[in-house]
């Protein structure tokens, strides 16, 4: 493996278009299938025409701790029932690796938890979150527009999905009276 890279520019502008990137990861909402508390309404938006809930703009990189990956997250605005729209989060596979996401366009809110703390940051432009080594984190969009960030990580993160698919977010945002609210999950 080449330890020494190039130095290069990337350019992003408010939407999350980064350039150049090398993978685009979709997911819609068939692809995160159980994950909103309301079963029957996520039934009925996949039946309907599964739609698009985020979007991923990755320049990849070796999977070296040296290395850092920068990407960009477009969440559409959305609920499914009460829940607004969500990424799937994770914690990372190394759990000792953290990460920086920056906010570019809209507003949202940052998920984090660990063992049995959890905290919800909200992000809007400009907003410099750090997730620190071991939180699991997810980010919701809590606004009418598309909530965009950047991020940046470790080339050797990794990241595990499979323990969220299993047991969850301890927090839940669902939309309150047209506002957003922090419920508990169970
Ligand atoms: C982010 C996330 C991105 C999508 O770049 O990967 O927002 O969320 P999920 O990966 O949970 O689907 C990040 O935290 N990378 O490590
Ligand atoms: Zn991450």
């Amino acid at each position: 493996m080449d330890l020494t890279p190039s130095s290069f520019a990337m350019a992003v502008d408010a939407q999350g278009f980064l350039e150049p990137w090398t993978s685009k990861i979709e997911r819609r909402l068939a692809d995160m299938a159980g994950m909103y508390a309301d079963a029957d309404a996520e039934r009925a938006a996949i039946a309907a025409g599964d739609p698009l809930v985020y979007e991923v703009f990755q320049h990849d990189m070796p999977e070296h701790p040296g290395e850092l990956v920068v990407c960009t997250t477009r969440l559409y605005p959305g609920r499914v029932g009460d829940e607004y729209f969500m990424t799937k989060g994770h914690y990372h596979r190394i759990r000792e690796r953290a990460e920086v996401y920056y906010g570019l366009a809209g507003e949202g809110r940052l998920v984090v938890a660990v063992d049995d703390r959890t905290d919800v940051i909200p992000m809007r432009p400009g907003t410099v979150a750090y997730v620190a080594p071991r939180w699991a984190h997810r980010t919701v969009n809590t606004g009418s527009e598309p909530f965009v960030f950047l991020a940046v990580y470790h080339g050797d993160a990794g990241h595990d999905y499979g323990t969220i698919e299993t047991e969850g977010f301890p927090l839940r945002v669902v939309e309150r009276d047209g506002a957003p609210a922090v419920v508990e999950s169970r």
